[in-house]
């Protein structure tokens, strides 16, 4: 058995009862397969083994009272996976489905990513299994506040420094800031995300949508392609699929599909991006209620929506949401491009068919770094207490995504697997990481 299959042997019986970090592994793993064999310092210095185990992971009870004065318990999180680039980095979660292996399987996912994007930040991720779903704005706070008042403990602006992901945003980062500085009785970037009114950077809340686009918009053009005038399908409908809608449209694209966890909205016009913001942002309503604005539409419960022909695919919403069955509906309808706003929103299965079509595809890692590239960003402005524009964010944005689109695209024919931007991006994010361990010594 060779060195790569004993690894991943291990790796799935020690976490035999994560499935979500098992596939994230085995992903990693097969793609860099073909790098550990050409080069034995990796396996001489056990570099998958000592990958694949978090620097730490920590679990938590939080308390807290809801507005019928009955007492809450929710689990908490922060894996702090590798560091060797920079402090741990990475977002926080709130979703019911949340546990070790989601966090694990994130947190994994993220050192690749992170390392992607050329700026000094490691890998971590955290979260808890508390819906903000149907939660007061008093509720949402007791929970920021309990949860962060066991987790300061662990951060600080050079040693881990969480965002959002699903089911935190602006409302609950603002909470969870408040009650750090209360507790550390210190005002520093310790997460990111922030409103602007205290030290957030602009353009971080429209990052991942808009950076998947520059990304996608790169991938197309040097595959002979343009965004203009094609069709999008996207799923989800939060802070990832909102802000990739309104970037495809503004390059022209017609976006007719988007949805929660309840159903999906086709509209075959074209969806009004400002109903959608007004709907989700602002009201915090439930996508179905975009039929009544726009009765053309069709509002279809389930999770369906990849059996609607389109060119471009770009799953926003969640892992595991684009399987098999998705692909080949895709893939019959004529796809073109698929750049994954979600983090392994494709199953493995559905990935191999994609690839084997020739189908052109932008992998999590790479395509939705924006996001973490523009919380860096923001720590930046934080340490020089200084804000920059939007326009200059955004042009940094757009270089970082180009430069990463560079990155996986060289990688992969440095090994002679052209157009597998999959394996481009695990072989670049592995090799920075794994060079930077090695450097640093068995620690
Ligand atoms: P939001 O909470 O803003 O939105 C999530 C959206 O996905 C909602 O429309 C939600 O529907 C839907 N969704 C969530 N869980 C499920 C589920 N189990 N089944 C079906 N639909 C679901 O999160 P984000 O937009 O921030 O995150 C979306 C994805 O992008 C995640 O995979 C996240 O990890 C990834 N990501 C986020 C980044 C960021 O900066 N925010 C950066 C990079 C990646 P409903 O409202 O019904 O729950
Ligand atoms: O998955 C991700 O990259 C994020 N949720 C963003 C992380 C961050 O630190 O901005």
């Amino acid at each position: 058995m060779s060195y790569i299959e004993e690894q991943l042997n291990k790796c799935r019986i020690q976490n035999s009862n994560e499935p979500e970090f098992i596939q994230a592994v085995t992903e990693v793993i097969e793609a860099i397969n073909i790098v550990v064999k050409n080069d034995e310092k990796y396996e001489k210095f056990n570099i998958i083994e000592r990958l694949v185990e978090p620097d730490r992971q920590i679990k938590f009870r939080v308390s807290w009272v809801d507005d019928n004065g009955n007492i809450q318990v929710n689990r908490g999180y922060r894996v702090q996976f590798n560091n060797v680039l920079g402090p741990y980095k990475g977002g926080l979660r709130f979703h019911p489905s949340v546990n070790m292996s989601i966090i694990k399987f994130l947190g994994f996912e993220q050192i690749f990513k992170n390392a992607l994007t050329g700026l000094p930040i490691g890998g971590g991720k955290g979260g808890a299994d508390f819906d903000p779903k149907g939660k007061s704005d008093r509720e949402i706070m007791s929970f920021c506040q309990s949860f962060m008042t066991e987790l300061y403990k662990y951060i600080g602006p050079n040693i881990d420094v969480p965002a959002g992901d699903i089911g935190v945003g602006d409302r609950e980062i603002g909470y969870l800031f408040g009650q750090y500085k209360r507790i550390k009785n210190a005002y520093e970037g310790t997460i990111t995300g922030k409103n602007i009114l205290f030290g957030g950077s602009l353009i971080r809340k429209e990052a991942t949508g808009y950076g998947l686009l520059y990304l996608t918009e790169e991938m197309l053009r040097q595959n002979n392609h343009e965004i203009m005038g094609k069709v999008v399908s996207i799923s989800g409908a939060g802070n990832v699929a909102i802000y990739a809608a309104e970037k495809a449209i503004q390059m022209g694209a017609k976006v007719v599909t988007l949805s929660d966890s309840t159903g999906w909205i086709y509209d075959e016009n074209g969806i009004d991006i400002n109903m959608i913001k007004d709907i989700k942002e602002i009201k915090r309503e439930r996508l179905s209620i975009y039929k009544k604005y726009r009765p053309n539409s069709k509002y279809n419960e389930g999770k369906f929506l990849w059996g609607i022909p389109c060119d471009i695919a770009l799953p926003c919403a969640t892992q595991n949401e684009l399987d098999l069955k998705s692909a080949e509906n895709l893939i019959n309808n004529g796809v073109v491009a698929i750049a994954e706003g979600a983090n392994m929103p494709t199953t493995l299965d559905a990935t191999k068919l994609l690839l084997s079509k020739g189908i052109l595809f932008a992998p999590a890692k790479a395509a939705n770094a924006g996001g973490v590239a523009v919380s860096a960003l923001e720590m930046s402005q934080n340490s020089i207490r200084m804000s920059w524009t939007s326009e200059e964010v955004d042009r940094k944005l757009k270089d970082i995504m180009i430069n990463i689109f560079n990155q996986i695209s060289n990688s992969a024919n440095r090994y002679g697997l052209h157009k597998n931007y999959i394996a481009g991006a695990n072989i670049a994010g592995f090799e920075k990481v794994a060079d930077a361990m090695i450097s640093q010594g068995i620690i």
